[in-house]
């Protein structure tokens, strides 16, 4: 079996995921650029709302797995940032004026009827590789968040001048990522770089933090087929007479 990488090696090689981040997804760019229609954006907002809910049950899941204290400690703040509490709105709260903002109903967000069931299975993919894996991989799989302070950046620069029709109030989600990802990366990247020692093992911490790369690309491509290329669930099926 080949040697180890050296910590750093090992984290250049993390890091070198980055290329397949989302971020790249021709959704993503579409958006990026001011080309997305309302419809576009709209899709895509209430689609990414079913994400968020599954973050603190996911999350919740590693807790549920995790016998460290220390770590625990830590890890819980990524539920109270999602769900809120006394005093603090949370994401999920913040999503849905995101929501309002691009012209949604609290309502119709969150019945999830917009949910496409490629982002559904995605997402839940997801949680169920939390409570299945170990937390310590379960901890890797939240290292695609090494690449997203980037992107919430690059929504804030962006999304005003492109689309002057979004309340600009519904952008505090991103702006309070900002923060949140890059101190929570800071503490999974060190869970991951700590635990995953052999060669084979920083092996697999690449292949679970592809996984999670490939649950981000997925939701995008269920959003195109829907929203761009007009081929929605079912789009060849006869439709029902009523
Ligand atoms: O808003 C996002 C968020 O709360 C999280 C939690 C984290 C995780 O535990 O996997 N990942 C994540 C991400 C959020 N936003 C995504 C985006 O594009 O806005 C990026 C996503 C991630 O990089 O995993």
């Amino acid at each position: 079996m080949s040697k180890a990488w050296s910590r750093e090696e090992f984290e250049a090689k993390l890091r070198a995921k980055g290329r397949f981040y989302h971020i790249h997804h021709p959704y993503h760019v579409t958006m990026n650029t001011g080309k997305s229609t309302p419809e576009q954006i709209r899709g895509w907002v209430a689609n990414r709302f079913y994400y968020q809910t599954t973050i603190p049950v996911k999350d919740a899941a590693i807790l549920a797995n995790c016998n460290e204290r220390d770590v625990r400690r830590e890890w819980i703040q990524r539920i109270l940032d999602h769900d809120g509490y006394a005093g603090e709105e949370g994401g999920i709260e913040a999503w849905l004026r995101l929501a309002e903002a691009v012209g949604l109903s609290r309502e119709e967000v969150l019945s999830e009827e917009h949910v496409l069931p490629g982002v559904r299975f995605a997402c839940d993919a997801y949680i169920n590789f939390a409570r299945r894996a170990s937390w310590q991989e379960a901890a890797c799989s939240s290292l695609t968040e090494l690449f997203a302070p980037e992107i919430h950046q690059r929504r804030l620069e962006n999304w005003p001048d492109h689309y002057p029709w979004i309340d600009a109030d519904g952008y505090s989600y991103f702006r309070k990522r900002l923060n949140e990802a890059r101190r929570d990366v800071e503490h999974g990247l060190n869970i991951t770089l700590d635990y995953f020692q052999t060669r084979e093992q920083q092996e697999h911490a690449l292949s679970i933090l592809q996984f999670k790369l490939n649950i981000l690309w997925t939701m995008l491509d269920a959003m195109q087929m829907a929203y761009e290329l007009n081929l929605p669930p079912f789009h060849s099926c006869k439709p029902v007479h009523k």
